[in-house]
């Protein structure tokens, strides 16, 4: 952290979360309160993060933020709730806990850049990473210690699930007020050091049906995703939690392929119905089924989030196999040196009798890239001043 008498700056990094039990639908929308508790696989940065760097001062006039690079408007209602909630946060701890607790007036400007090193329109999850890491860094700089889920859950609620690395639960919680709705770790990153997860990149297009909107009109309008919520849920999450805690890897795998199932069976009830998944989202799922019918048993599994792309759950062993496959049905069109991407593995040949199972004419050029990466830690601070992304002055660097 850097200081002076006037100035504080930190940078931080968080990391992507992938739900296996669906959040989808909000009983407060205020509040961003949860109709079902839900729960995510926490990625690691190697391959997907979020950095921020926040500063406060006294010499600032305003409040200001830049998104990889580029400025947005300070005014939008998440921003402001996040921003409200962590000063909130701040006098609490002043005037309860810590008199002499560090940060500057609250009274002073903040300026906040955060980059991911991703593309934010791959559909890769990236405003989780990214409230994750406000809420984190906010707290670094105004030094709040308090749990930050109500925090990073007001600028979008699957945030608070990136708050914490390994396995973890959002839990839904009772209270008209939310402060029950908290994330918490079910199993830390070292738990299963064999799970891997592959990204197969679909399309790098906007969504045509944002997240917030959609689950809006599902929650109006769909009566199997109020079914989902109150009869199916609660009892998955606990099998999913038994599975985690066990490494049950075929029970974990088809609870995770039946959730994402019944999330775009929500969708397509919404009225007018919502569809994420195409051709090629569709053409994975075979893939993966005709996979594990080949093996006799599990070793695959797919997630769909609000868009095309897919995450494949497997364990080490099955990474090279498995990729040799996508390979086989998607192979590359133009970037064939760049499909590859994360985690560096061994390449296998595809035996005849796997080649024969999969029943997909390949479709050249459907996938645009695979990334291979694994469970990973929660947010980080950076101690290297030359991580900030802000200058002395308080405006972003020049890209280097
Ligand atoms: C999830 N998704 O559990 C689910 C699965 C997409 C499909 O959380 O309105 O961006 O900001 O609370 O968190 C996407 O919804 O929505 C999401 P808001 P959010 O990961």
């Amino acid at each position: 952290m850097a200081s002076d008498k006037s100035r504080v700056m930190v940078t931080c990094t968080a990391p992507v979360n992938i739900a296996v039990i669906k959040y989808w639908g909000k009983r407060d929308e205020e509040l961003i309160l949860p109709l079902n508790s839900s729960l995510s696989v926490t990625l690691h940065q190697d391959q997907l993060k979020t950095t921020t760097t926040a500063t406060i001062s006294k010499d600032f006039t305003e409040d200001r933020v830049w998104l990889n690079g580029v400025e947005v408007d300070v005014r939008q209602p998440r921003l402001q709730s996040c921003l409200r909630e962590i000063h909130r946060l701040a006098r609490k701890r002043r005037s309860t806990e810590d008199k002499d607790a560090p940060g500057l007036s609250l009274s002073h400007k903040v300026h906040v850049a955060s980059e991911n090193n991703f593309p934010t329109a791959a559909g890769l999850a990236s405003s989780a990473a990214g409230y994750a890491c406000l809420a984190y860094t906010l707290a670094r700089v105004y030094g709040v210690e308090a749990e930050l889920s109500e925090v990073a859950r007001r600028g979008s609620g699957s945030a608070c699930r990136s708050l914490y690395g390994g396995f973890v639960e959002w839990n839904m919680g009772e209270r008209a007020d939310g402060k029950d709705s908290i994330a918490q770790q079910v199993a830390p990153e070292s738990h299963w050091p064999e799970l891997r997860v592959i990204i197969l990149v679909v399309s790098a297009e906007k969504k045509l049906t944002g997240s917030t909107a959609g689950m809006q009109t599902s929650v109006e309008t769909s009566t199997l995703l109020q079914y989902r919520a109150a009869s199916v849920v609660p009892a998955r999450m606990a099998e999913m939690i038994r599975c985690i805690r066990e490494r049950d890897f075929p029970g974990f795998g088809q609870l995770t392929m039946k959730d994402s199932n019944q999330f775009h069976a929500t969708c397509l009830d919404t009225f007018p119905p919502i569809s994420y998944l195409t051709d090629t989202s569709r053409r994975i799922m075979h893939l993966v089924h005709d996979f594990n019918t080949h093996h006799g048993q599990t070793k695959v599994a797919y997630t769909f989030d609000a868009g095309p792309n897919a995450v494949v759950f497997t364990l080490e062993d099955t990474v090279a196999e498995f990729v040799a496959a996508v390979k086989h049905c998607f192979p590359p069109e133009s970037n064939g040196d760049k499909f590859l991407r994360g985690l560096p593995m061994k390449s296998v040949p595809l035996s005849d009798e796997l080649k024969a199972t999969l029943g997909l004419d390949p479709t050249p050029g459907s996938i645009q890239y695979i990334i291979v990466t694994k469970v990973g830690p929660g947010p980080q601070i950076l101690d290297d001043p030359l991580c900030h992304l802000l200058g002395p002055d308080g405006l972003p660097k020049p890209a280097a």
